[in-house]
């Protein structure tokens, strides 16, 4: 063990603690911009690349950079010295002087890491002024990208490269010209960028954000001719209270709903209802292809792959495209959602396809790429017009000038915006595997469940797997969130060593609840855990906890699909994959 004093506090600490990390454990914040320890995975991004974290040494002649200097014995540190913060304030007006003054109208400001700081160290002049680089802007479907205001902290880095796996950033060039690119420096939607919105989270500056479409919606709204209906993820309504200082895990169901009705949509639905109607589809093919294997089919795909996470089927279509027959080919609830509302619902209100706005509100940017791949769309007019992030909505709310806190709980529309239980859970890692079990376990044995809650099923872990007893027949279910968990299971399938039934797969850590487009968390798994407890208690809080049971999904099949599988359904329910 190592001894040391941080700002007169004497401290033990483990050999191979840094700095940082020692000061961490005892209260003393050390401010940093590029520095990121996801604990629960075990990865850190340390380059030590901002030097913002100087704190001085005694007996040395350098500052140390805290994130990257291991505490030795007998160290006296002091944090926070006049040597330190001039040094700390000196780094940082660098890192302005070649960073955009564009503040005042950048998609980051208020949520800024480097303008808190600047802030923070009361910087009111740069005096380092020199002629700042230009790079151009790249824009997506679902994600800008502004390199000028890129500090590379390399955290975007850090989670496609290692969390996501999927490899499509990293910096190039040197000095002021240095930027973090795709290779060649291709654009985003020419990489195979998942656009899954990882690196959207962790950017400290406005260098990533999201493609905004308040803007349009706004548009939409004000329209007369417009009939506009808004859908909700599941996920949404664990975090959207944080936009509005209301602690993590605070459900604010009721009053979402209630703050859509006062921005003026017309009718309120949730994608928790196309949550249960994805659960009959895909659970049915579950049990279609089971069947087939048990009856002795060689040639049938097991296990199936859930396909409800966008950023996971682009992950799977540039990556393991020989696999592509395996998944689902359930749409998501998004676009399922976009799918009915546009036939079954337009034809009720007699409404014109044309003349109906479909707008989700998702924790995820990948529903913007999502929404607007070409084979979600009839005649160039898309299922889904506009979906906009957590963020978003709580800026719409913002500018609407709408007390959220004071609103009252307010309840869905009806049909689209009745759910169950199992509808609310696909917004966490598990959550999907669990609805469709509860379904499945019950059409194939023809038995009650004598209980709904799969604890085997949950969790943070990133790789879980659970065998569930369908009367005698035992389904292996794996779980994976991460790309980089995922990548795992895909390896397992490609090398015939898959032991799995089934298996979810989520792009996000923690999946929905901690998807690119919510409330920032910077990494903090325990933001996570208590927002996935919100919506377990949601989920309990139902009458009704079974998809199949659903009485809106039950008449939407009556009236207008037939049964699940069946060639309307296919034809507005189902996809097919590309390579
Ligand atoms: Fe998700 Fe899904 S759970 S993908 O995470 O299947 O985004 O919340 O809406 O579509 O329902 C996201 C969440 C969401 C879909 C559902
Ligand atoms: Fe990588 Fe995901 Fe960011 Fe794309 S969106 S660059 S896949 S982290």
């Amino acid at each position: 063990m190592i001894n040391l004093t941080i700002d007169n506090k004497s401290i033990v600490v483990k050999k191979g603690t840094t700095i940082l990390e020692a000061a961490a454990s005892i209260g003393v914040d050390i401010p940093t911009l590029c520095h990121m320890h996801l604990h629960d995975m075990n990865i850190e991004n340390k380059p030590g690349g901002c030097r913002v974290c100087v704190v001085e040494v005694k007996g040395r002649r350098n500052l140390a950079p805290a994130c990257c200097t291991e505490a030795t014995e007998g160290m006296e540190i002091s944090s926070h010295s006049i040597r330190a913060i001039n040094a700390r304030r000196t780094i940082v007006e660098l890192i302005l002087s070649d960073h955009p003054s564009d503040c005042l109208v950048c998609a980051k400001s208020g949520n800024c890491e480097l303008q808190d700081l600047a802030h923070h160290l009361g910087i009111r002049e740069i005096h380092y002024q020199g002629e700042q680089s230009h790079y151009r802007e790249d824009t997506s479907p679902a994600i800008i990208r502004e390199m000028d205001k890129c500090i590379l902290c390399r955290r975007c880095e850090t989670m496609c490269n290692e969390v996501q796996t999927v490899g499509v950033l990293s910096t190039i060039n040197r000095g002021f010209e240095a930027v973090v690119s795709p290779a060649f420096e291709m654009n985003l939607d020419h990489s195979s960028c998942t656009y899954c919105g990882q690196c959207v989270a962790v950017c400290p500056t406005g260098a990533l954000t999201e493609v905004d479409q308040t803007g349009a919606v706004i548009r939409a709204l004000s329209d007369p001719e417009k009939t506009v209906v808004v859908q909700t993820a599941p996920a949404v309504r664990a975090a959207l209270g944080e936009e509005f200082g209301l602690p993590a895990g605070t459900l604010v169901t009721g009053k979402m709903a209630a703050a859509l009705r006062r921005l003026g949509f017309n009718y309120v639905f949730d994608t928790d209802f196309a949550a249960d109607l994805t659960i009959m589809e895909e659970g049915t093919e579950l049990l279609e292809r089971l069947n087939k294997y048990l009856a002795g089919d060689q040639n049938v795909k097991l296990p199936i792959l859930t396909s409800c996470c966008p950023a996971w089927v682009k992950f799977f279509e540039h990556h393991f495209p020989e696999l592509k027959d395996i998944p689902s080919t359930a749409r998501s609830p998004q676009q399922m959602f976009g799918s009915i509302a546009k036939t079954y619902f337009a034809d009720k209100m007699q409404v014109k396809r044309e003349n109906l706005v479909v707008v989700s509100i998702m924790p995820c940017v990948a529903k913007k790429y999502e929404s607007s791949r070409e084979e979600f769309s009839v005649d160039g007019n898309p299922d889904v017009d506009y979906a906009l992030t957590t963020r978003e909505l709580a800026q719409l709310i913002n500018l609407a000038n709408i007390d959220f806190k004071s609103l009252p709980d307010e309840e869905f529309d009806q049909p689209l915006g009745e759910s169950t239980g199992a509808g609310v859970i696909f917004g966490t890692t598990g959550g999907v595997i669990e609805a469709a079990v509860r379904t499945a376990y019950e059409v194939q044995t023809g038995k009650s469940l004598d209980r709904l809650d799969f604890e085997e099923l949950r969790g943070m872990e990133g790789l879980r797997k659970a065998t569930i007893d369908f009367d005698g027949l035992p389904i292996n279910i794996g779980i994976a969130h991460g790309l980089g968990n995922a990548r795992k299971l895909l390896e397992e399938i490609k090398n015939g060593k898959s032991e799995f039934h089934a298996i979810e797969i989520m792009s996000c850590p923690g999946g929905c609840i901690g998807g690119g487009g919510q409330p920032y968390h910077h990494g903090n798994v325990e933001i996570l855990k208590k927002r996935q407890k919100a919506l377990y208690a949601e989920d309990q809080s139902k009458t009704i906890r079974k998809s199949h049971e659903n009485p809106y999904i039950k008449k939407l099949y009556e009236e207008f699909l037939g049964e699940p599988l069946s060639d309307k359904a296919h034809h507005l329910l189902h996809t097919e994959y590309f390579d």
